[in-house]
């Protein structure tokens, strides 16, 4: 596997730490150890988190381009876009904003706090588009390339989550590099890896950099899309091309794609009451904050599954902290009492 071979420019502060959640796994009393690996710590830019490695292989190509506008799209929460716009930021570029109505939401100021305030006090040209969710390539996003063009502007198109760009898998490649010499420090390795899910490029990355070690399979994609037909065959795709990419030098097919798809309800960016349950006992316990649309859903696949006995005794499991946190500001209603 050959991932060096390919430009990086350095947008997080370097490897991300490892921890073990103590309190957490005793709580649930079941010999399983539960670590975090703190991607949501992983820059000084407006926040950090995942997008931030899948874009450290995607500005190269960007700058090269010749680009003065990154154009991207998400949700109106998307902390995907805010990535963006923080790295448009650092770069030097404009920024040029999709935010599509992905999620029914309850908070009067949904679209004024969290993630798009940031973007917008970083400067990005935000425009809200009444579109539903759908992580495919959308119509806005290339009519905001074309205005941009059209406007005598130079754009870079990154699609939702970075994730169906050429290079939107190599960062989480990176990550399974990164872990495994942390495992080499901490003298052992974890037997399953936690992520959540949704556009692909941080599990399919993930799936091809633990392949390498026989663990494509030991990284459990937990679904936040609930649209997981979709989602799975997105992460098959870039984990395929991301494979020859980097030379992997092995076939992935569709049944490394473990994707559990029991915790997305009641739909995208809407969380139950068994996430806001999840959310609270992570941050009671460990001080440690998960988001309602991502990371509180895979928190809560990580606590049901350790709870169902889906991991033999004495597993270890590394639960990938991806970041998000700013759009808990926009679920102030559901949080309301705590
Ligand atoms: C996101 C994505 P993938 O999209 O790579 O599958 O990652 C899922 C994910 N955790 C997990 C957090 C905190 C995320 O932000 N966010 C998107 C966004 O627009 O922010 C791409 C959907």
């Amino acid at each position: 596997m050959n991932l060096a071979k390919f430009e990086r420019y350095p947008l997080t502060f370097g490897p991300t730490p490892v921890e073990p959640l103590r309190r957490l796994s005793s709580h649930l009393g079941k010999d399983v150890a539960i670590w975090a690996k703190r991607e949501d710590c992983n820059s000084g830019l407006a926040f950090g988190g995942n997008k931030l490695r899948k874009l450290e292989y995607i500005v190269p190509d960007a700058i090269a381009s010749g680009a003065d506008t990154l154009v991207s799209i998400g949700g109106v929460q998307s902390n995907h876009t805010r990535m963006v716009a923080a790295t448009a930021a650092k770069l030097g570029m404009k920024c040029r904003l999709v935010q599509e109505a992905w999620v029914p939401h309850e908070d009067a100021v949904y679209d004024r706090v969290g993630n798009i305030l940031l973007s917008r006090v970083m400067g990005a040209d935000v425009q809200l588009v009444e579109e539903g969710f759908d992580i495919g390539i959308r119509a806005s996003w290339e009519a905001a390339i074309a205005d941009v063009k059209a406007q005598g502007g130079k754009p870079y198109a990154i699609p939702a989550g970075a994730s169906v760009h050429e290079f939107g898998g190599l960062g989480y490649v990176g990550f399974a590099e990164e872990v495994r010499a942390q495992e080499a420090q901490l003298g052992f390795t974890f037997d399953y890896i936690i992520v959540c899910t949704v556009t692909g490029s941080t599990h399919a990355g993930m799936l091809v950099g633990f392949a390498a070690d026989g663990r494509a399979r030991k990284v459990i994609g937990i679904d936040a899309s609930a649209t997981p037909g979709q989602t799975r065959a997105q992460v098959l795709d870039i984990a395929q091309r991301t494979a020859a990419l980097v030379e992997l030098g092995q076939d992935l097919t569709a049944d490394d794609v473990v994707l559990v798809e029991d915790y997305a309800y009641p739909c995208y960016g809407v969380p139950s009451d068994e996430t806001k349950d999840a959310i609270r006992l992570c941050a009671r316990l460990e001080g440690m904050i998960t988001d309602p649309v991502y990371e509180g859903k895979s928190m809560q696949g990580l606590i049901d599954l350790v709870r169902k006995d889906s991991f033999p005794p004495g597993s270890k499991v590394l639960y990938a902290h991806l970041g998000g946190v700013p759009a808990i500001n926009g679920y102030s209603y559901a949080f309301r009492n705590g």
